[in-house]
């Protein structure tokens, strides 16, 4: 039913002549790892900047506590990398991510980016192409997603924000630990897109080609559902290196940086 191939390693295709739309995923910048946030910068400039759009398919942030972490230096500096990138012409769109979806429209304002509702179809040069970031693909990690609906309620959103940012970011902090003694107890297969899950989502959005990260399990996929062919790409993390999947009207490949 599905077949993986990274695909990563491609030259990566140069200028403008050929439209194209660049797509990243689980990026989790932060101050601790400068040199990502650097390679990120760089991509925007040298790479991006040749694209029509770039969508960042969530988790662009290793967290985001609230719009007014904007005060952090590191955190503007990407908001302004990011808006310099929309000044050149490239459109930019944001879409939560399962750690930064408290983004709001102050970020978007100062990165001159547009907020992407997950998910998103879209067009894609002829091709129509569903973008989520991939955590409610995930349908086997039951503990997860129970969170995931206490946390994306707008009342426990608002009380949330309405706390100060330094105890927001410590009770983030007991998360994060909470989640990976959590993951450590989980098998990899019941952390990773479900079968049932994807063909429910290309069903419903009428077999599109699907682009998603998320499991930090970059590859392309290829289903069958009810007799379509439906090309699904996993974006990859830039845990150890960055990577982006440029797609065009001649379709995507992965490309390593
Ligand atoms: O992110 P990743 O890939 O490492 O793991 C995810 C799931 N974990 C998370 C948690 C985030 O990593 C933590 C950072 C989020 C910051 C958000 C800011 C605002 C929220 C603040 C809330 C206090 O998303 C992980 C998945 C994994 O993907 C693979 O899909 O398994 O999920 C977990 O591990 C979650 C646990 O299983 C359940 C945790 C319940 C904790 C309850 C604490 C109470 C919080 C109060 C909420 C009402
Ligand atoms: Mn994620």
């Amino acid at each position: 039913m599905s077949a993986g191939d990274h695909g990563l390693g491609a030259s990566p295709p140069s200028g403008r002549a050929v439209p194209h739309t660049l797509f990243i995923a689980d990026l989790h910048l932060c101050a601790e790892h400068p040199q990502t946030t650097r390679i990120f910068k760089d991509f925007l400039r040298n790479t991006a900047i040749f694209a029509e759009s770039l969508y960042i398919l969530g988790d662009l942030f290793e967290y985001w506590a609230g719009d007014d972490d904007l005060t952090d230096p590191h955190h503007a500096g990407v908001a302004s990398a990011l808006a310099e990138l929309s000044r050149g012409g490239t459109a930019v769109f944001i879409m939560r991510g399962n750690r930064d979806f408290l983004i709001g429209d102050k970020f978007a304002q100062a990165a001159q980016a547009r907020i992407a509702s997950d998910p998103t179809l879209t067009d894609l040069y002829g091709t129509p192409t569903l973008l989520t970031h991939g955590d409610t693909l995930c349908s086997g990690d039951t503990g997860y997603l129970a969170f995931r609906d206490k946390v994306r309620a707008p009342s426990w959103q608002s009380a949330f924000l309405a706390r100060p940012l330094a105890e927001r970011k410590a009770e983030i902090e007991a998360l994060r630990q909470r989640s990976e003694a959590d993951k450590s107890l989980k098998s990899e297969a019941e952390m990773d897109a479900q079968p049932d899950a994807v063909a429910a989502a290309l069903r419903e959005h009428g077999y599109p080609r699907l682009i998603h990260g998320h499991t930090h399990r970059p590859a392309r996929h290829l289903h069958q559902i009810d007799g379509h062919d439906c090309e699904r790409w996993v974006l990859g993390s830039w845990h150890d290196h960055g990577s982006y999947l440029h797609c065009d009207a001649s379709g995507c490949r992965a490309i390593r940086l």
